[in-house]
């Protein structure tokens, strides 16, 4: 029968698939992993919600599944004896496996590949080995029981690039010459750059990257930008610091920006809102503020969200923050951090940058991007020269609901906390 990829929510209409924990012909019981799926919001495990043998993958690892449609299909007579059939007759006859090879009942020659879910390695390797579009079973392992090691696949990358990686089965070459593949071995030209085009399928976070983005660049945007002087909020981060660190909180100055937006916020809460994306026949002011804040993490950009900062210390929000990021370096968030913003802040001045240009996290209205933190020259009342730190802030807002005049008053008050630090006291 087929077992489909059942609704998953938020509106995922389809995900891609990142591995598959079973193949044809392997027994499988209700609750068994089937696959593991990534939507934009999430990687998300799919089990069994039967008994049987597994007849069919419906698709390819890297490939877009439907929900509502087939992800397999089962033979619900399990323990049929078939399994070795299946699998030959699933199977490309590619590399083989020592397995396999050895099995009495299939010709000395025939070659049957082995699962890459099977591979005995982490999940960070798996990562790494997609993105370069490597099939791990052609590597070879060189961690204890033949565990493939973050270095055995990036020296096969390197190989691959060098066009140093022998030419038909990499696997079985590596296996003669094991010396010639391990960490030490690393050949003077392996840092030069190959000068040579390279196309690469466009897929995963970043395909879903290509649909949003096309999406939210067809909402016609108002740009405002400013800058903000920081002294002031340097120097109370920097006294409030040690405290944290005591506590094991890392606090950056994006909890005083969060909380300085969300008060913000609620002198302009038709900023902090959401609209129907196509036509744009509705806008509904939120009634929380989840803020969303863009994060750079190995699986690419992803916008988790604080929720409630109306109702949050600052401590809590640096708390919520650490959490987030620790998820994000992790791959570990999930829908539920990464659902339901209703505002976003980018401080991609953490990696570099003056002003930025912001693409509006739909169907939110209102995005800022923060800038480096610079110590320029500043005249003072007294016009006297004195150093200052300085951020820029650039927000994009969606024209159709938000006013330049709204965004300007919003960024103004916005940055009256910013450079008065002491004035958020008086609202919390
Ligand atoms: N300018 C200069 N330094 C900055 C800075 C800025 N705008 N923002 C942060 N820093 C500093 C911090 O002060 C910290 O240094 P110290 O601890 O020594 O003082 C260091 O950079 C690391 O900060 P952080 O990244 O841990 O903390 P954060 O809370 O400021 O930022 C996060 C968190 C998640 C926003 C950030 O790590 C990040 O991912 N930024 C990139 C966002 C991005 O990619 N945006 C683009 C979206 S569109 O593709």
């Amino acid at each position: 029968m087929d077992f489909n990829l059942a609704d998953i929510g938020e509106g995922i209409a389809e995900v891609e698939i990142m591995q598959w924990f079973v193949k044809p012909g392997d027994p499988i019981m209700q609750f068994d992993r089937v696959c593991e799926v990534q939507s934009d919001k999430a990687t998300v495990e799919i089990t069994s919600r039967y008994d049987g043998v597994i007849d069919k993958l419906c698709y390819d690892i890297g490939d877009m599944a439907a929900v509502g449609q087939p992800l397999i299909t089962i033979k619900m007579e399990a323990g049929a004896g078939e399994p070795e059939s299946a699998d030959i007759k699933g199977a490309p006859p590619s590399t083989a496996s020592s397995d396999t090879a050895s099995t009495s009942s299939s010709p000395p020659k025939k070659k049957v590949k082995i699962d890459a879910s099977k591979v005995l390695t982490s999940p960070a390797v798996r990562r790494i080995a997609k993105e370069e579009s490597i099939d791990l079973t052609e590597v070879v392992g060189t961690g204890p029981k033949g565990r493939l090691l973050k270095e055995d696949v990036l020296n096969y990358v390197e190989a691959r690039n060098n066009g140093t990686l022998p030419s038909s089965n990499a696997k079985e070459a590596s296996i003669n010459a094991p010396v010639q593949n391990t960490a030490g071995s690393s050949s003077p030209t392996q840092h030069e750059a190959v000068f040579e085009d390279r196309t690469i399928k466009i897929k995963g976070l970043q395909r879903i990257m290509v649909k949003t983005m096309e999406a939210a660049n067809m909402i016609p945007t108002f740009g405002y930008c400013d800058e903000i002087e920081m002294n002031a909020l340097v120097e109370v981060r920097r006294q409030l610091k040690e405290t944290c660190v005591k506590q094991d909180i890392n606090l950056s100055t994006m909890p005083f920006f969060l909380k300085a937006a969300s008060l913000a916020l609620l002198e302009y809460p038709q900023l902090n809102a959401h609209v129907t994306c196509e036509h744009c026949t509705e806008v509904t002011y939120k009634g929380s503020h989840n803020i969303g804040v863009a994060m750079d993490t190995p699986r690419g950009l992803l916008v988790p969200n604080i929720k409630n900062v109306q109702h949050k210390t600052i401590k809590e929000l640096a708390m919520e923050l650490n959490r987030l990021q620790k998820l994000g370096s992790e791959g570990k968030l999930g829908p539920a951090d990464l659902s339901g913003g209703t505002f976003t802040l980018s401080n991609i001045g953490a990696i570099g940058g003056t002003y930025a240009s912001p693409i509006i996290v739909m169907p939110e209205v209102v995005i800022g991007a923060l800038g480096k933190f610079q110590t320029v020259p500043r005249y003072n009342d007294k016009m006297e020269v004195r150093p200052c730190t300085i951020m820029s802030v650039s927000w994009a807002a969606d024209h159709r609901v938000v006013d330049g005049a709204t965004m300007a008053r919003f960024s103004n008050v916005w940055k009256t906390y910013i450079e008065n630090p002491n004035t958020m006291l008086l609202d919390l």
